[in-house]
């Protein structure tokens, strides 16, 4: 409701009721603006919810929430790495032209940092009067940069700065604001990287305090200090990230504290812990929820659920998210820009604005969130950025919703440059770790999977695109287009797709079973695998 139609209601009610008290507070409430909370997944992927087609992770909260909302099947994250994806969502500016656009050394930080003229969707709904938080992991400055949180926005912080540190869910310490909360963890310290150039992850050797349970405290305290006025909370929780350090030195990377339903199953022990703490979060979701009803702000709080990059490898997990078909025959992981490194579930929950049950095609991204927010809390947001607003989609007004022509994406790699389009929805187009590489075009209306590679069928699209590839972006001296194509990625080039994303790791061990040797062992050594330049370091 608009402050007229509210300023309306009031008249209305002033003259026809004798109880006008009550009638006034009403419209009072019906016409301050709504909520946000967005709750962030990390490395959760596409189908990794029953919503999304999930068989073996009970997700009911998450579902309930799409059930009573809206469930977009073409929602793009801002990148396929952390970093990059939370800026684009932070900022309303695609890869090319945002800030961070991949994940850095903790050596080389400074490329991985907001800067003081940076305006964050935080900033833009702290000056329309909203109280702003982020609780979780952020990934955009550490506590001596201009972008650490309270500099960009938020009027509270508590969680992670630094990407490495938030491999371990129990940590010797978490930020609330400026200061260090110590927790009675005990952790043994690993350098990651070359004499620790990565930083410095964990594995605690005494577990007291789960993060993502302090976070949720945290969370419910904010809704709760700020019941009377708007707010928005970003909820950027950990969870299913693997702890990467635990993955390579015991071989499981999936931290929870119990295996809950998953307990009995005969899965691997990390596949179990996979599942018990994607369903740990869909209880937060549920608390969320619960806590809102319960203070009567269901009705005017906006709720969207999403996950900042697609499912990762088991080489870096230790769980196999191919067992899960998280990412639901899309092809790729993490770190890849095809549609299961980049496509992202989006639920979004407002009742009496967005209609229950309903799915949507329309074609987004993270970037689109800042003019959604921005609209809602009436505050213009700045020029130039690549931002359209998904309210019109929300609402059910499909006529009203405008459309990206173009969506743009880059992965930067220690030594290559990743970058893909998206023509009308459509047409996807893709060069891997060099900008000399020849795109690869996939049409995704009759191949989702992205199997057939129609470059050499369609030279006007590719025409198209590799003019638009020339002002897609602007140069970053931190992260500039590498031009050397790798050994590996001359290697990836050559090779056409194959199904190896439709299958899980077990199938290619049954695989070996009946061909000893030689196609596992050309697939596992395949860099399309396990390429050189993936580090599954700092992200
Ligand atoms: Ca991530």
């Amino acid at each position: 409701m608009t402050r007229r139609t509210a300023l309306t209601t009031v008249l209305i009610c002033v003259g026809i009721h004798t109880g006008m008290t009550a009638c006034v507070a009403r419209a009072a409430e019906d016409s301050r603006k709504p909520n946000i909370v967005f709750i962030l997944a990390d490395d959760l992927g596409y189908a990794d919810l029953g919503c999304y087609g999930q068989t073996k992770i009970r997700t009911p909260h998450i579902d309930r929430l799409a059930a009573e909302g809206m469930r977009f099947t073409r929602f793009y994250a801002g990148a396929s790495v952390c970093a990059p994806s939370r800026c684009v969502l932070m900022t309303g500016k695609h890869t090319g032209h945002c800030r961070v656009r991949g994940n850095a050394p903790l050596v080389e930080r400074a490329r991985q940092t907001l800067r003081r003229d940076d305006v964050t969707v935080a900033a833009l709904l702290q000056r329309a009067g909203y109280a702003t938080a982020l609780v979780g992991k952020w990934g955009l400055g550490m506590d001596d940069m201009p972008g650490q949180p309270l500099k960009q926005g938020f009027d509270f912080f508590f969680g992670y700065l630094d990407q490495v540190h938030a491999h371990n869910y129990f940590p010797d310490y978490v930020w609330r604001n400026t200061e260090k909360v110590m927790l009675p963890n005990e952790v043994r310290a690993i350098l990651c990287g070359k004499n620790g150039a990565w930083g410095t992850g964990g594995i605690a050797t005494r577990r007291v305090a789960y993060s993502p349970k302090l976070m949720l405290d945290e969370a419910l305290g904010f809704i709760q200090r700020n019941q009377s006025r708007p707010f928005f909370l970003y909820f950027a929780t950990t969870i299913p990230h693997a702890n990467n350090e635990a993955a390579k030195e015991l071989g499981n990377g999936a931290e929870v504290p119990d295996l809950g339903v998953y307990r009995d199953e005969s899965w691997p022990e990390p596949d179990k812990g996979y599942a018990a703490m994607i369903t740990y979060l869909d209880a937060q979701v549920g608390a969320i929820l619960t806590r809102l009803k319960q203070l009567g702000l269901d009705d005017n709080t906006l709720v969207i659920f999403s996950s900042d990059n697609g499912p990762e490898m088991r080489e870096f997990t230790g769980y196999d998210t191919t067992f899960f078909k998280s990412a639901r025959g899309l092809r790729g992981f993490k770190r890849d820009n095809y549609e299961g490194g980049i496509r992202a579930p989006l639920i979004a929950r407002w009742p009496d604005k967005i209609k229950a049950g309903c799915v949507s095609e329309h074609v987004g991204y993270f970037g689109d969130f800042l003019a959604t927010a921005s609209e809602l809390a009436e505050v213009a947001p700045p020029s130039g950025l690549d931002s359209i607003s998904f309210l019109p989609a929300l609402l059910g007004r499909r006529d009203q919703q405008k459309q990206h022509q173009w969506l743009y994406w880059e992965y930067h790699s220690g030594r290559a440059t990743s970058q893909a389009v998206l023509l009308d929805g459509r047409w996807k187009g893709i060069r891997n770790e060099s900008r000399a590489a020849p795109l690869e075009l996939y049409d995704l209306r009759a191949d989702v999977a992205e199997t057939q590679d129609i470059a050499s069928r369609h030279p006007e699209i590719i025409g198209k695109m590799e003019a638009h590839l020339k002002t897609a972006r602007e140069d970053s001296p931190n992260w500039p287009l590498r031009d050397a194509r790798s050994a590996v990625g001359a290697q990836r080039a050559a090779q056409q797709p194959s199904a190896r994303e439709h299958r899980t790791q077990r199938d290619l061990a049954a695989e070996k079973t009946e061909r000893p040797g030689r196609t596992l062992c050309r697939r596992l050594d395949s860099p399309r695998l396990l390429p050189l330049s993936r580090s599954g370091r700092g992200e």
